[in-house]
């Protein structure tokens, strides 16, 4: 089942998490890097890891971008939950970083999960090609910087005061840098280092990515937030454009259905070996959380 298998990859990432962060001082802010760490999904940290076995990279090597994209995942929510930005509680059904310890502490904790991130796939051991290893880190500062996931958010944020809402081409160029960029950072990080082409999992992980977000505000509408897990921002839903609002709920549905039979189809020069980024793409618009 594709659960077990997303469980299964986000535990050998939270132990080299472990392992990684194993030399580091006896302190709050290291404990909360953990905790922001594990409990979630672990979907793109999975995404890297079948990304390199799809190109027979040995997974040793995958653990480190896997590891490195849950770091940064990880600082993104806890920076986002903060008071200046959502003024969330919860997540994944636990008190927020700055709920359990405290303002001070969840920044320093991101701005530590994003350097972890950066360290993780700058070193040696993650592949020996300094090459490679600029550019997977070259490619993770676009993705998660002011040309990716920072510009999603501050776009967002500028949105919430705009007083007019978002078209639907304004919403996608958003979604795109706040969380597709490190989705597709996630699929493309294997192929990198792999060294291989990297246009079939681009069209696969800019469709995932955009299915993704559409099946995040069909479960803001639908789902019981507060008891899956889900933040549930103290301004969430307040008259901001998703797209559920702009599309309709059916058409958004429809809308996420053709983007994973399309991404699906974006793998086909891969064959049957990539069913199992095929089933990643389903859950994606399945999933209950
Ligand atoms: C603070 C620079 C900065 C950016 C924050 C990612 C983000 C940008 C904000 C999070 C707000 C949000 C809920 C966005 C919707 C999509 C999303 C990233 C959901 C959380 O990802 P999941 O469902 O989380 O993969 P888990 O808990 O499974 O890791």
């Amino acid at each position: 089942m594709f659960s077990d298998s997303l469980g299964a990859g986000a535990q050998r990432v939270a132990a080299h998490f472990d392992a990684m962060t194993a030399d580091m001082a006896d302190l709050p802010v290291i404990h909360a890097m953990r905790y922001a760490v594990v409990g979630g999904k672990g979907l793109r940290g999975w995404l890297v890891l079948e990304g390199a076995r799809l190109h027979d990279v040995s997974e040793d090597r995958a653990l480190w971008p896997a590891c490195a994209i849950e770091a940064i995942h990880a600082y993104s929510l806890v920076h986002d939950d903060l008071p200046c930005m959502d003024d969330d509680d919860l997540r994944r059904g636990q008190p927020t970083v700055h709920r359990k310890w405290d303002e001070a502490t969840a920044v320093l904790a991101g701005d530590a999960l994003q350097a972890l991130g950066f360290e993780l796939v700058s070193d040696p051991r993650c592949h020996p090609s300094a090459e490679v290893r600029a550019d997977l880190t070259l490619s993770l500062a676009r993705a998660s910087g002011a040309r990716g996931m920072v510009l999603g958010q501050a776009l967002d944020m500028a949105a919430e005061t705009a007083g007019t809402p978002l078209t639907l081409e304004q919403i996608t160029t958003l979604q795109a840098g706040k969380t597709g960029a490190l989705i597709t950072w996630s699929a493309l990080a294997g192929t990198r280092l792999a060294q291989a082409d990297l246009a079939p999992l681009t069209a696969y992980a800019d469709r995932l990515g955009l299915a993704f977000q559409i099946a995040d505000d069909i479960l803001d509408v639908e789902g019981d937030a507060k008891t899956v897990g889900k933040a549930v921002g103290k301004d969430k839903g307040r008259g901001k454009a998703t797209f559920v609002s702009l599309l309709g709920l059916d058409a958004a549905k429809a809308r996420a259905d053709q983007l994973v039979t399309e991404a699906c189809d974006a793998l086909a020069p891969y064959g049957s070996r990539a069913d199992t980024l095929r089933e990643a793409a389903r859950f994606v618009i399945s999933r209950r959380n």
